[in-house]
């Protein structure tokens, strides 16, 4: 049935030294010659090259053209019969035509706003001419470029141009999945970075003409990721030139093709009149994120797609751990905390549960997941935790330098911190082959100056795994004493029991406990536990982290209660005012702490009990918690609202964004009391997105934001991404009944131009991200999402699989909400033609 499974993984029995390559660029039909230095490992095999939609114009052997009967040409490659092929090297060329401007699905070679650009991983070289496209085949690529563009650009560096034509030259082996080529009119902001060994290169920012007024925060950001990695990790830039193009139609934010990094516009693109303090935030993030990839992913890359989280879950540990560095450590884990359960832990609670490393897929653009993304960040984490910094800095040591240059699997990974650290982690590994979410449940007791805490580890069966072992989860722990002070500082506990105890002993009281500090492991933590204790904690606690877990977990469980007709826990309600004001907590922290968890994670707390989520109550209950929290300190949350602003120019400094932050939280609060008058005087008087944005989505939410969505729609129109936040606010914040209705209308819109996958995204994903308002109880967010998903799909293929993931949750909710997603769900599968992607999605989710 078209599946791929690990066990069937096989080296390919030929060797690739070189690709010469020639793009001659034209809109309807580029032609595309490849020079490939072929060697056979084995005598006998067949070669086989992948290619789909391509028009095969000419094919030669060591210079003699291939007679019809020397191959097989059929819709997903090429097969040279082994009779026609020589024992030993041999150079295979090719000529092929292809269209670009056709070209709507965004993969392989396609054009933007007149603009020549690729995308190839996965599997999208295989759209550009025949090739092994598999990553564990790697091979220096020379490519040249013949274009009427100004600006030909490809990977590696630059070894000649004249008018119409530039070659380059990539001297790192590399698979083909790293390609990529740029051709347009295009500007660059230019800048250089001198590395730690005395190497300069030049560093280029390219975006369209009209952009480049936005570029400065994006070329500081490579300046300091080449830094931060030299510093951090040891490793160096390696080549003369390192060029960012930022494209507008993008199926996802970015792309680390070696030495030519591709960027989604709204990920490059900033000005404090057109970005918010997030747009900066994730900027920069993303910008690490595809540098630090030159080491893990680029110059150590996968075997196969199997092993997809060897380089983005590194890769996402490292840009954590970069804007960790750059801005507030404990502010970031909080924020990827809360990502992590919203996506992850909502992932693997539904259908679409799977390992961090899979062993098998349909298509897999369908695994670029948060679990092999987000949760293999956090294995990566544990293993520094487990480690220590030293440990794991050896460790990744000894990766650089035993397999630079190589295409790995997870067991190469396992192997290299096995022998860093002369532990034996083959329970470790189950965090790789193993799906779902552990829960952690805690008892304690208290005798004769011991304290004991016995923890239970289950884990629920997951799609094709029914049984789970435990797993070896760090648990870092620490006590603090009645008086607030901490007796016993943090210690990582390892279970690696089904149930274990772990005792402390020589205290003088009974402490309160901190457990799973800094977010230990990728758990949830179940714990019979007080408001008073958990307000306790949110007052005293050393570690952040689970201060803000308190606060968290106080507001997720009094949320709960209200869905049933519970008052506010005044506990909470007081917890948090003591923080509102509180000097000595960072403003980023105590804007967290104000910020209510979404009706989206109070969904899932509620199914995870086992019982039936409320959309509408869930709503409800939110927005009394915060009118009820308004009420008690409308004093102070107005006082801290008008202390936290600032002065002067703006600034995208963490410690400027985080007053910003809170005073928006302050806001958020007092649109209940005030029906939205200050978010109105705010929007009239805002100069920089983050305040703009922020009070217009207050406005929306308090149904009073007509007037504000149509000054901001006329300031903004020409400006795309500013755009896409106008249509996202309004649809994420209205209030829910007019969700669907307002997504509709907006369907409408001219500026709705959803073959953009930002623009659609804006749209759909501001839909789905009302909670209450997509799942309205008729069935109109599903039909009308459905409806779409359907449309786009033989458009773009990889944005409609991506976005089904919203109909997910569907077992969350009760019996007629559920069939109407699942109606919805079999009406996608029906259709006739649907894509791989699409029809791999809906089948998984309809389990
Ligand atoms: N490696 C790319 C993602 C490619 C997605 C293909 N569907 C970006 C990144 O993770 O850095
Ligand atoms: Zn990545």
């Amino acid at each position: 049935d078209g599946t791929t499974y690990l066990s069937d993984y096989r080296p390919y029995p030929f060797t690739l030294s070189t690709v010469s390559l020639t793009f001659r660029l034209a809109p309807r039909a580029t032609r595309v010659t490849a020079r490939l230095a072929l060697a056979p490992r084995a005598a006998g095999a067949p070669l086989h090259l992948d290619g789909e939609e391509l028009k095969l114009i000419s094919l030669a052997l060591d210079g003699a053209a291939l007679a019809p009967a020397d191959y097989l040409l059929t819709e997903t490659g090429l097969t040279i019969h082994p009779a026609a092929l020589p024992e030993g090297p041999f150079t295979l060329e090719t000529e092929v035509e292809i269209a670009p401007e056709a070209n709507t699905a965004l993969e392989g070679l396609y054009m933007s706003k007149g603009m020549y650009c690729t995308q190839c991983e996965a599997e999208g070289f295989r759209k550009i001419t025949f090739y092994p496209d598999r990553p564990d085949v790697m091979a220096r690529f020379h490519v040249r470029i013949e274009g009427e563009a100004p600006v030909l650009l490809s990977n590696g560096n630059p070894v000649g141009a004249g008018k119409g034509w530039a070659e380059w030259d990539d001297p790192w082996p590399k698979p083909a999945y790293l390609f990529a080529l740029v051709a347009g009119e295009l500007v660059a902001t230019s800048g250089t970075f001198t590395t730690m060994s005395g190497r300069k290169a030049d560093l280029n920012v390219w975006v369209r003409p009209g952009d480049e007024d936005r570029t400065d925060y994006a070329l500081g950001a490579i300046q300091r990721s080449m830094k931060w990695d030299e510093e951090a990790f040891g490793r160096e830039y390696d080549l003369d030139v390192f060029n960012l193009v930022a494209v507008d139609d993008f199926n996802m934010g970015a792309m680390e093709n070696k030495g030519l990094n591709i960027f989604n516009s709204k990920l490059v693109l900033a000005s404090p009149e057109t970005a918010t303090d997030l747009d900066y935030e994730r900027i920069e993030g993303v910008i690490g994120h595809e540098y630090f990839h030159n080491w893990t992913g680029d110059r150590i890359t996968c075997r196969d797609w199997f092993q997809l989280c060897l380089k983005e879950g590194l890769t996402v540990f490292r840009d954590q751990s970069f804007t960790s560095d750059m801005r507030l450590g404990a502010v970031k884990r909080i924020e990827d905390v809360i990502a992590l359960r919203a996506r992850q832990f909502r992932e693997d609670a539904g259908p679409l549960a799977h390992p961090p490393r899979p062993d098998h897929y349909r298509e897999i653009n369908n695994f670029y997941t948060s679990t092999v993304y987000e949760k293999g960040a956090e294995v990566v984490r544990m293993l520094q935790t487990l480690l220590g910094p030293d440990g794991f800095r050896a460790a990744m040591d000894l990766y650089f330098e035993r397999h630079d240059g190589q295409a790995c699997t997870i067991e190469d990974w396992i192997k290299v911190f096995e022998d860093a650290s002369g532990r034996d982690l083959g329970q470790f590994k189950r965090w790789y082959t193993d799906a779902g979410t552990p829960h952690l449940t805690v008892t304690e007791t208290f005798e004769n100056g011991t304290y004991t805490l016995e923890f239970t580890q289950d884990t629920k069966p997951t799609p094709g795994q029914a049984e789970k072992p435990p797993r070896l989860i760090p648990i870092a722990v620490g006590l603090i004493g009645p008086n607030g002070d901490e007796v016993v500082p943090t210690r990582v506990l390892e279970m690696t029991e089904a149930r274990q105890s772990f005792a402390f002993e020589g205290l003088g009281a009974k402490p309160v406990p901190s457990i799973l500090r800094g977010f230990s492991a990728p758990v949830v933590l179940e714990r019979q536990t007080s408001p008073a204790e958990q307000a306790f904690l949110l007052a005293n606690d050393t570690d952040p982290f689970n201060r803000w877990e308190a606060g968290r977990s106080l507001a997720r469980e009094t949320l709960i209660a209200m869905t049933t007709g519970a008052a506010p826990d005044v506990e909470y309600l007081d917890a948090v005012g003591g923080l509102i004001a509180d000097e000595s907590a960072d403003p980023a922290f105590r804007a967290l702490v104000l910020r209510l968890p979404t009706e989206d994670e109070i969904a899932q707390a509620i199914a995870a009990s086992g019982k039936v989520a409320d959309p509408d109550a869930i709503h409800a209950a939110r927005e009394a918690l915060m009118q009820a929290l308004a009420a008690r300190h409308e004093a102070t949350l107005a006082a801290t609202f008008d202390a936290c602003a600032l002065p002067g120019a703006y600034r995208p400094e963490a410690a400027d964004a985080g007053r910003r932050s809170l005073r928006l939280a302050c806001l958020a609060l007092l649109g209940t009391l005030d029906g939205g008058a200050r978010a109105a005087a705010l929007f009239d008087s805002a100069t920089n997105m983050t305040e703009s944005l922020g009070a217009l989505g207050l406005l929306v939410a308090q149904g009073k934001g007509e007037a504000a969505l149509a000054t901001f729609r006329a300031r903004w129109q020409e400006n795309a991404l500013v755009m896409d936040k106008w249509f996202t606010t309004q649809l994420a914040l209205c209030p829910p009944a007019e969700a669907a209705d307002r997504a509709a209308r907006l369907a409408e819109d001219p500026l709705f131009t959803w073959k953009n996958p930002n623009r659609f995204r804006a749209l759909m994903g501001g839909l789905s991200a009302n909670h209450a308002g997509f799942h309205r109880a008729d069935g109109a967010g599903y039909r009308f999402y459905a409806d779409w998903l359907i449309r786009l799909d033989p458009v773009n293929p990889q944005t409609a699989a991506r976005m089904s993931t919203a109909f997910e949750t569907r077992a969350r909710y009760d019996a007629g909400r559920q069939a109407k997603i699942r109606a919805e769900l079999e009406r996608i599968a029906a259709v006739e033609g649907l894509s791989r992607d699409l029809s791999e999605m809906t089948a998984r989710l309809l389990g």
